[in-house]
């Protein structure tokens, strides 16, 4: 299968986060992409390809168009202000306070469009964020087009990116972007299945009142797992999107047995909805070894996920999400789309 990976995901480089009170190197870093592209190129798994550039109307059909046009004025005006370090909120309009008015300081307005202090900004992250979005409608296209599936290379991820609000190292909900586009090209109904360790709340989030996308996510139980407040199996969907999401919330420890029990129900349940196309948010963080998550997945069991998708027989598109153990990034990421391609 085709790879969409745009070399402008590296301006967004340099970024630190908070860990358990400390400032340290961020862990969403250039290297995991440049290291799954690496692995494309060992393994040929076939050419890779640069994003087309696409306006932001396409953003915009998932997302709050005054969002959308904050992100670009983001890092400009943190260094207009003489801020350093990485552009991030600290104040949130929680429960208590207002959230109807929008702030006129960077910092203040970052709150405004955040749930956590989770998306660091540099210098180049616009840029970055802008070719994710174009990486994942660019390998999108390539499917409707009639490829039986296209990976594109995303960083930064987007599943907890939400209708107007970034966080969890995202900013555009790039597989929300390229479903809509779907829909908006023709096809009936859409299938999101997050296989990321964290649960995609962002993408919940923008779909939670349609019928018209199924989402589907296998994730760290929100009890006890990042982002905590959104996540839980009784999470179904709200009026006409009833029934339409699916949460599979589970331990720390779960191993590869106990997680594809989830991965086949979710199978079964997306088979039923018979969509046109399949967007899998693919992050390979549930693995062992991952610096952040609890699962304990093993390299070979990622074939195995690739395989059981293809059996779906549907077009898929696969939107890189997380993956943290960097060393392995590249054999486990790409195992799922080798074993979708031998399945
Ligand atoms: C993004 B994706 C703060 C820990 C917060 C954020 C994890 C974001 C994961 N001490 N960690 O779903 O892989
Ligand atoms: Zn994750």
């Amino acid at each position: 299968m085709k790879t969409i990976f745009s070399p402008l995901h590296a301006g967004h480089s340099g970024q630190t986060e908070l860990v358990a009170g400390a400032i340290v190197p961020g862990f969403e870093k250039p290297s995991r992409a440049e290291i799954i592209k690496a692995r494309v190129e060992a393994v040929k798994l076939g050419p890779i390809a640069e994003p087309e550039p696409h306006d932001l109307s396409a953003a915009k059909r998932v997302h709050d168009a005054a969002y959308i046009d904050f992100l670009p004025t983001v890092w400009p005006e943190w260094e207009a202000s003489g801020r350093g370090g990485s552009a991030m909120p600290f104040t949130w309009p929680t429960r208590g306070l207002r959230g109807d008015v929008v702030p006129k300081t960077i910092e203040a307005k970052l709150g405004f469009y955040s749930f956590d202090a989770g998306a660091p900004f540099v210098r180049g992250t616009w840029d970055a964020i802008k070719s994710s979005c174009d990486t994942a409608l660019t390998a999108a296209r390539l499917v409707k087009e009639g490829q039986r599936a296209a990976f594109a290379l995303c960083r930064p991820p987007g599943h907890h990116a939400g209708s107007a609000f970034m966080g969890g190292y995202c900013f555009i909900n790039n597989a929300a972007v390229a479903a809509q586009w779907f829909r908006d090209q023709g096809a009936s109904r859409v299938s999101i299945l997050d296989v990321d360790y964290h649960h995609g709340n962002g993408t919940q989030e923008i779909f939670y009142s349609r019928p018209d996308v199924q989402v589907i996510n296998l994730h760290g139980d929100p009890m006890t797992e990042y982002p905590f407040f959104l996540g839980h199996a009784d999470e179904k969907g709200a009026g006409p999107g009833e029934g339409f999401n699916i949460n599979y919330p589970m331990p720390f420890g779960t191993t590869f047995e106990a997680w594809n029990a989830s991965l086949e129900d979710a199978c079964r349940k997306l088979a039923a909805y018979a969509p046109d196309v399949v967007v899998v948010s693919l992050g390979v963080d549930t693995f062992e070894k991952d610096p952040i998550s609890h699962f304990k997945l093993v390299s070979e069991d990622y074939p195995r996920i690739g395989g059981r998708i293809a059996r779906l027989g549907l077009p898929t598109l696969f939107v890189m999400e997380g993956g943290y153990a960097v060393d392995e990034i590249g054999v486990n990421a790409v195992g799922v789309l080798t074993g979708f391609e031998e399945g």
